[in-house]
């Protein structure tokens, strides 16, 4: 029988997550069927890959990248570790915990290069169509091999979409927009935090992005951040120029007013509005159409497109878990490609576990219970497949020391270092506090 042929679109982490797993049931011995990964981009990493770019890029396609300079985890790598490739391992020592964009690229690569699958992947080739045949029973893809501007299609039983969702903007307009005297921009345009040295900028949204990049601009010099929410505050105690205020409700010339009456005089605004589900690639039968949260649309575990199950979908979930989710996952669709796990007869059943994971995530009632939730989401797909068991508990406990940490000050929780649930190794603090570091390279944050 010929070997299954599955294609794999994008090479960001959840990608290449679907890459390793793979490599690693090949290095088992078993055989595996015939991977093709398709990438827009001339690397992998995904958002990890850092451009200046903005807009469109050499060829005319949407800039993937929304990471800017000077971007450090948000969260305690201690959450994000591969449970197959530590830290200690790549770095060869332990590091502290919130490393820089550069340091996590990096790690992403290291265990991908050590698993040589680069040969995988065709660099350069965005997926232009998906389609299904019903009579084959088998997916055609077609691409674009950018560097010879040459357009091909190729049959595939499966595909797994793996192109992430936190970089087509929700860019919502308010009134008066058109005539304000100053830069407008999206998170996803946004690069640089010294372009607003000295600037009183306003932020919209109340979420990582308005948080982190707020806090960049205010730890590179700008004047004064003003962050305007729409449904609820972020409540951390910020510095005394920074100010959260309701809504926005329009903008005259430079002058910012708000639901509560207010204004403010701002040179830029900044949207952080979050980001759309977008598969421009995928027709309607095929498209997951879903909120950013934890329990997606018609996705079976997470994972298995219900209304077509030979079709797979990886990182779609609002994300605390990062990189050991996403592997979590991978895992599991390589094992149901390969035969070893059995999904339910009937589409019946499989709606009836997205209904249950829906219900239960909306009785969550606080973050602790949200990320508590994910856990336990990703080890429900380990247990069923050879994924290195981790202490997953012990994951979410590094959350929620984070949470308090940031609820302690919001300007400094970078500052703390949390425990390894893979290797059991205390992390050493940062040589510098996080907001006089103001170097985020590679080379600063590795030296002792
Ligand atoms: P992506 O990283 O988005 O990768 C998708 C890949 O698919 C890209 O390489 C893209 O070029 C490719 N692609 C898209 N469309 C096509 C197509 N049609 N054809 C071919 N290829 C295509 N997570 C953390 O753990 N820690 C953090 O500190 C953190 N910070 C973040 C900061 C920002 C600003 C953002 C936006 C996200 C952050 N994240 C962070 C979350 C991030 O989503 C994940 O870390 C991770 O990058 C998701 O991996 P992914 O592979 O699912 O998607
Ligand atoms: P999120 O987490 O999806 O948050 C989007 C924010 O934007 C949230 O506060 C929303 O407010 C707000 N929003 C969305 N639409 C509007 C409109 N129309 N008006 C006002 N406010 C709006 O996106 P982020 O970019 O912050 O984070 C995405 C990822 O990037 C994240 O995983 C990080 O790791 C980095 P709401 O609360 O819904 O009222």
């Amino acid at each position: 029988m010929a070997r299954k042929r599955v294609a794999i679109i994008g090479a960001g982490p959840s990608g290449l997550a679907q890459l390793r797993a793979f490599q690693s049931a090949a290095q088992k011995g078993a055989e595996i069927p015939e991977l093709v990964c398709f990438e827009k981009q001339e690397e992998w990493g995904g958002l990890w890959n850092y451009t200046w770019r903005t807009g469109l890029d050499e060829y005319g396609e949407p800039v993937h990248c929304s990471m800017y300079r000077y971007l450090w985890s948000n969260g305690p790598k201690e959450g994000l570790e591969f449970a197959d490739y530590s830290f200690e391992e790549h770095f060869g020592r332990q590091i502290a915990s919130y490393p820089p964009r550069a340091v996590l690229y990096d790690y992403i690569e290291g265990r991908v290069k050590k698993a040589g699958v680069r040969d995988r992947i065709r660099f350069r080739t965005p997926v232009r169509m998906v389609t299904f045949d019903e009579g084959t029973e088998k997916f055609t893809v077609t691409a674009h091999d950018l560097v010879n501007d040459h357009e091909y299609s190729e049959e595939f039983d499966h595909v797994v979409v793996a192109s992430g969702h936190f970089s087509t903007p929700n860019a919502p307009e308010f009134p008066g927009f058109d005539g304000f005297n100053g830069r407008i921009l999206h998170a996803h345009d946004f690069r640089d935090a010294r372009e607003f040295i000295g600037k009183d900028i306003l932020l919209i949204g109340s979420s990582y992005s308005a948080e982190d990049i707020g806090s960049q601009c205010w730890k590179y010099g700008c004047k004064s951040v003003t962050t305007s929410y729409r449904t609820a505050p972020m409540g951390y105690k910020w510095p005394d120029n920074w100010e959260e205020k309701p809504l926005l409700e329009r903008v005259e010339g430079r002058t910012a007013h708000f639901r509560d009456g207010s204004s403010k005089e701002v040179d830029a605004i900044i949207l952080c509005t979050g980001y759309l589900h977008h598969f421009p690639f995928l027709p309607d039968d095929l498209r997951l159409k879903t909120a950013n949260r934890l329990a997606t649309a018609d996705l079976y575990k997470g994972v298995v497109w219900v209304h077509n199950p030979k079709l797979f979908y990886l990182g779609m979930q609002d994300q605390w878990f990062t990189f050991n989710m996403f592997d979590a996952q991978a895992w599991w669709v390589r094992d149901v490609i390969m035969g070893r796990i059995a999904l339910p007869d009937s589409k019946e059943e499989m709606l009836a576990d997205v209904a249950d994971r829906v219900a239960r995530e909306d009785a969550l009632e606080d973050d602790y219970a949200c990320i508590t939730y994910q856990g336990d989401y990703v080890k429900e797909l380990i247990a069923e497949t050879d994924y290195p068991s981790f202490d997953v508990d012990g994951a979410c406990e590094a959350f929620f020391q984070w949470k308090k940490h940031k609820k302690q000050d919001i300007m400094t929780f970078r500052d703390n270092a949390y425990r390894s649930v893979i290797t059991g190794t205390m992390a050493p603090l940062h040589h510098t506090p996080w907001k006089d570091a103001m170097d985020d390279s590679m080379e600063s944050y590795l030296r002792n």
